[in-house]
């Protein structure tokens, strides 16, 4: 007797290859997987040959600052430097409290929608560290259902005030599990390259991953990722490591791009880009033509290199719009990156699932629906990548440690023939 009996799966595996099978799971683990199990279950789906995948990973979001759309005022440049205003006059007023519901409210309207992975910044250049120490509380209390990995972000730079440098080695102490940084914000080019390498130190020092908000600016001159690449190849930290944003390399000229993609071969930087929020941001001081404002991501996947899509913002100083939904960040991605073979279409479809869990480094036997693996997989309404991604098919069913988490029906329509 299992505890969960899927009939009539179409499983999307690891090979990314899609068997007909029954999946069983029993406490809390991938117990089976075969055509017409012969066992009963205390629950039973019928799936009707709906895609079983391997839940969505939101590799780069910011909940401390999600669902504050409007507090204090809305940001009506649309610029990234407007947002950064208004969010440091709303910081002002955080407490646990207020960061924790916006937050769990979030995570909830993401799970629902299938992210069972979630990594997130929690701004650090605020003398109470609320939002973060919000943050690791609210990893805690969410674990049993979402995992949760904290991100000490310094949004004001680590050298843009004093205390800075001394506030994100704090968050590390309290147990953030990521190293952030912004070196194309610190005041300085120097301050930008000094930043890099004391994030570097940091991540070893304190044993943690990084991840650097890198030249998030349409300035050709930005050119904070050359420093991560150049840490990388030194500390052999790669994997470890992943470049947020890097939107400025959109702006790069060919001879340079080409040299840098080069030197990142000879690393295992991951890297992020969050399509939805940075072609709204990015290109607002170029009259025509305009920008892009999203990094090389056809260059970079062709390359090998692995590559996420984020939502990065819901409702927030920098983002009003954003529903927590991946397949709106895969098509965004696809279509702004001009990502339409049929490769390219699957491989969107990996860089919100499998390409995530990559960058935030889950190991092996955690992520996958596989024998033996913890059961937390979703079924959508979709018969494969491509076909999810076109349709934005609703997310049927949530499995999260074993347990239905989330059911949602697909909508309905009725034809009233006119003749
Ligand atoms: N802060 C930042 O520096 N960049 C962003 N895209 C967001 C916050 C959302
Ligand atoms: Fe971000």
């Amino acid at each position: 007797m299992y505890d969960l009996l899927l009939r009539q799966c179409r499983l999307l595996q690891t090979d990314r290859t899609i068997v007909e099978a029954d999946i069983a799971v029993e406490k809390g683990v991938v117990a089976a997987i075969a055509p017409n199990i012969q066992a009963s279950a205390k629950i039973t789906l019928d799936i009707q040959r709906q895609l079983v995948s391997p839940p969505f990973v939101e590799s780069h979001i910011h909940l401390d600052s999600a669902l504050t759309v409007g507090q204090p005022r809305w940001n009506q440049s649309g610029t990234l430097f407007e947002g950064i205003e208004i969010w440091r006059e709303r910081k002002q007023n955080l407490s646990l409290e207020d960061v924790k519901l916006r937050a769990i409210e979030t995570l909830k309207l993401q799970a629902t929608q299938g992210v069972l992975f979630v990594r997130s910044h929690a701004d650090v250049s605020e003398t109470s560290l609320t939002a973060l120490q919000a943050l690791l509380e609210v990893r805690e209390a969410v674990k049993h259902w979402i995992t949760l990995q904290v991100v000490a972000f310094p949004q004001d730079g680590i050298y843009g005030n004093p205390i800075n440098e001394i506030l994100m080695e704090k968050a590390l102490d309290m147990g953030a599990d990521v190293v952030g940084g912004i070196p194309h914000y610190e005041l300085t080019r120097e301050d930008g390259v000094k930043s890099v390498h004391r994030i570097f130190e940091l991540a070893q020092k304190y044993d943690r991953l990084i991840d650097i908000h890198c030249d998030e600016i349409d300035d050709e001159q930005s050119r904070f990722l050359e420093v991560v690449a150049a840490c990388a190849i030194r500390s052999d930290m790669g994997a470890k490591v992943t470049a947020s944003h890097t939107t400025a390399f959109g702006s790069y000229n060919n001879a340079y791009a080409f040299k840098l993609l080069g030197f990142l071969q000879r690393t295992a930087v991951n890297f992020i880009a969050n399509p939805l929020i940075n072609i709204t941001l990015q290109g607002r001081t170029d009259t025509y033509p305009k920008r892009r404002g999203v990094t090389r991501v056809k260059e970079l996947w062709q390359q090998g290199m692995n590559v996420s899509f984020g939502h990065d913002c819901i409702q927030d100083p920098w983002y009003s719009l954003g529903t927590g939904n991946m397949l709106d960040v895969a098509s965004m991605g696809l279509h702004v990156c001009q990502m339409t073979g049929t490769a390219e279409i699957d491989a969107c479809y990996d860089m919100v699932t499998w390409n995530g869990a990559k960058t935030l480094h889950l190991a092996d036997d955690q992520y996958g629906v596989e024998i033996g693996k913890p059961a937390n997989f979703m079924v959508l309404d979709a018969i494969d990548r491509y076909d999810a991604i076109r349709r934005r098919a609703t997310v049927r069913y949530v499995i999260s440690r074993g347990k239905l988490l989330a059911r949602t029906e697909s909508p309905q329509t009725n034809w009233y023939d006119p003749t």
